[in-house]
């Protein structure tokens, strides 16, 4: 316990100093431009919150394989790396730091949203419950393909690809998108995963490619410079797993020889409770994992400071009020009031509820 950190404390992650420890989450947006483009509403935003400790962007697909979503942003195109450099240019030139984060869905995708309509890849060829967000609305998901064991040194050169072109678009890191039921995730659980091959059955075999990922992230980054996000507790399309806490208590244990910039955990949410999951408790990592962990799901500034004093995690990072408040870290500090966020606006649109929720110095009092 040491009651003097909190929210507002610098850290120092690598050689990267934090000024504070009030992480911006990933958060998809579905705002690019055409192309998959990041442009200048994007930058406007991101720009925004630069006094984020550190701004982790949106999950943003390594191929076009990887796209689930419409209007996601990518970075394998030329056009979509000049995208980024105009975004952390404008980051860097507030003083602030950004963190890309590296994201391949799988089977949550759609023929319409594939190179030449193909089935979307997975470990195995189960299909997930629900319905995609096409172009033309929602539709039910398809079964995905099964990769073939020949084809994955190309998804870990994917991922190569992207981390090589996050560097070249000026960012400062990357988060390695290992959560929330997309392509990573579906490998280490064994609901999407029944292969028979080095990728599936132990659970040795199921982080493989989790880990051959990281390694070849850290030869392009440095280990220090590189982040993995877990969702260990998460039900979010349509994911389960037999023993949560051997599947991510091995996994998080595999993680500790690479001396990563951090560990990103989401906590098991009122959702992952109610859908009867085996949700694991944040302190569970904190003996398994010796480097920095960062917690997330809707915390405020007091529940943030609790964790962050009694030392169960070192940095917390904000979605939904990072959506809402640019200018969280002053907030927190001065103790202000806070915007509320609108979900009505989450997901796609332009302005509204993107770029147009008030600093404090705008707020009439
Ligand atoms: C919300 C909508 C679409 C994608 C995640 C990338 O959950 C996402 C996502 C969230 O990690």
């Amino acid at each position: 316990m040491n009651s003097e950190i909190n929210l507002l404390f610098p850290y120092q992650l690598g050689n990267l100093k934090l000024p504070n420890r009030t992480i911006m989450a990933p958060l998809t947006r579905n705002r690019a431009g055409e192309g998959n483009v990041p442009y200048q509403l994007n930058v406007t935003y991101y720009v925004q919150r630069a006094t984020a400790g550190l701004i982790i962007t949106e999950a943003t697909q390594v191929s076009p394989q990887g796209l689930g979503y419409p209007n996601t942003p990518g970075i394998h195109s030329p056009e979509q790396i000049a995208g980024w450099k105009l975004v952390t240019d404008a980051v860097h030139r507030e003083g602030g730091r950004i963190f890309l984060q590296l994201w391949h869905v799988g089977r949550i995708s759609h023929p319409d949203l594939q190179p030449e309509g193909a089935l979307p890849v997975a470990p195995s060829a189960i299909k997930p419950s629900g319905e995609a967000m096409t172009y033309e609305g929602m539709k039910p998901f398809v079964t995905p393909r099964a990769l073939d064991t020949s084809e994955i040194p190309g998804i870990v050169e994917q991922f190569r690809k992207g981390a090589e072109n996050a560097l070249e678009a000026g960012f400062d890191g990357v988060e390695i998108h290992s959560a929330n039921g997309y392509l990573i995730d579906q490998f280490l659980r064994d609901g999407t995963n029944q292969r028979t091959d080095k990728y599936g059955g132990s659970i040795e075999n199921r982080a493989r490619l989790l880990l051959e990922i990281t390694e070849a992230v850290i030869d392009v980054w440095g280990a220090k410079r590189v982040g993995v996000r877990l969702s260990p507790s998460g039900t979010y399309n349509d994911m389960h797993d037999s023993y949560p806490q051997e599947t991510f208590g091995y996994t998080g244990m595999a993680l500790n020889q690479f001396d990563l910039a951090y560990l990103h955990l989401l906590e098991p949410s009122e959702a992952d409770l109610r859908h009867g999951g085996n949700p694991i408790p944040t302190n569970y990592f904190r003996p398994m994992y010796q480097g920095t962990l960062m917690v997330n799901w809707d915390y405020d500034q007091a529940k943030a400071n609790a964790i962050l004093a009694k030392g169960d995690a070192d940095l917390v990072s904000f979605g939904k009020l990072f959506i809402a408040n640019p200018d969280l870290p002053k907030r927190f500090e001065l103790n202000a009031p806070l915007n509320q966020p609108d979900p009505a606006t989450f997901y796609g649109g332009t302005d509204k509820g993107y770029i147009d929720y008030p600093f404090l110095s705008q707020t009439k009092v």
